[in-house]
């Protein structure tokens, strides 16, 4: 019995794996940069994709997928603070995406005029990253409040990490956190993953972590003219 279990969820996931990379090369034949954006619920994803947006859409044409179970909060939130169009997926009591919901998303979009996709996955620190889903980066967040022991204990999310913002430093002086620990937790679980430590409630820090994104999308597309 248990061996089928597993059997089961290894041909989920390659398959899911498949689908990711389908994805990836159709948006790369497109031109466009795909981000994907997952921590646990309440660490800020929306808040930080917010200032985030208001500065990349000087430069990139976006298109912003939110994901929850339920609820359409997020996608009005986005849309209401950016202007940037914005679409709720509802995942249907699901607590990841996989490639074939983002796919089905993407198509809410008219995808020829956009050079930016990004996604706030649901938030869950377990499975999203089990799913590929065809996006050139995965940011993940890890706010203060959450302690600085998270990436040994959610390994896989900070493995598929290719930035991982140290969120609401601005509680730095209420909770326990010892930043030097927590970059070696990361790097122990992902040795390139480059790490900012910001607030984007006070907008502290975001300035290097726009131009790290911007340099990503640039030295794969060239697109600031
Ligand atoms: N102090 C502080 N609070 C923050 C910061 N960023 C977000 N918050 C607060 O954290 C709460 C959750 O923020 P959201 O941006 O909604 O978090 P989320 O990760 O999108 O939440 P879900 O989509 O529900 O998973 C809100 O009350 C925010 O105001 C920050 O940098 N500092
Ligand atoms: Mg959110
Ligand atoms: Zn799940």
């Amino acid at each position: 019995m248990d061996f089928k279990v597993v059997e089961v969820k290894e041909n989920l996931l390659i398959e899911n794996n498949e689908k990711a990379l389908a994805l990836h090369n159709k948006l790369k034949e497109k031109g466009i940069y795909f981000i994907n954006v997952m921590a646990s619920p309440g660490s800020g994803k929306t808040t930080l994709l917010i200032r985030l947006i208001n500065e990349l859409k000087k430069d990139y044409s976006i298109g912003v997928m939110e994901a929850d179970i339920d609820g359409d909060v997020d996608a009005e939130r986005i849309q209401k603070q950016t202007n940037v169009k914005s679409i709720q997926v509802h995942t249907g009591g699901a607590c990841h995406l996989t490639a074939q919901m983002v796919e089905d998303a993407i198509e809410s979009f008219d995808i020829d005029g956009l050079n930016l996709l990004i996604l706030e996955n649901v938030g869950n620190l377990v499975c999203p990253a089990e799913f590929n889903t065809g996006a050139d980066m995965n940011l993940v967040l890890l706010s203060i409040p959450e302690g600085d022991d998270k990436p040994l204990k959610y390994p896989l999310m900070f493995e598929v990490a290719d930035i991982v913002a140290i969120t609401k430093i601005d509680t730095l002086p209420v909770f326990n956190f010892n930043f030097e620990k927590c970059r070696e937790n990361i790097k122990k679980r992902q040795k390139n993953a480059e790490i900012f430590e910001i607030s984007a409630l006070k907008n502290i820090g975001l300035d290097n972590l726009v131009n790290s994104i911007k340099n990503r999308i640039e030295s794969k597309y060239s697109r600031i003219k």
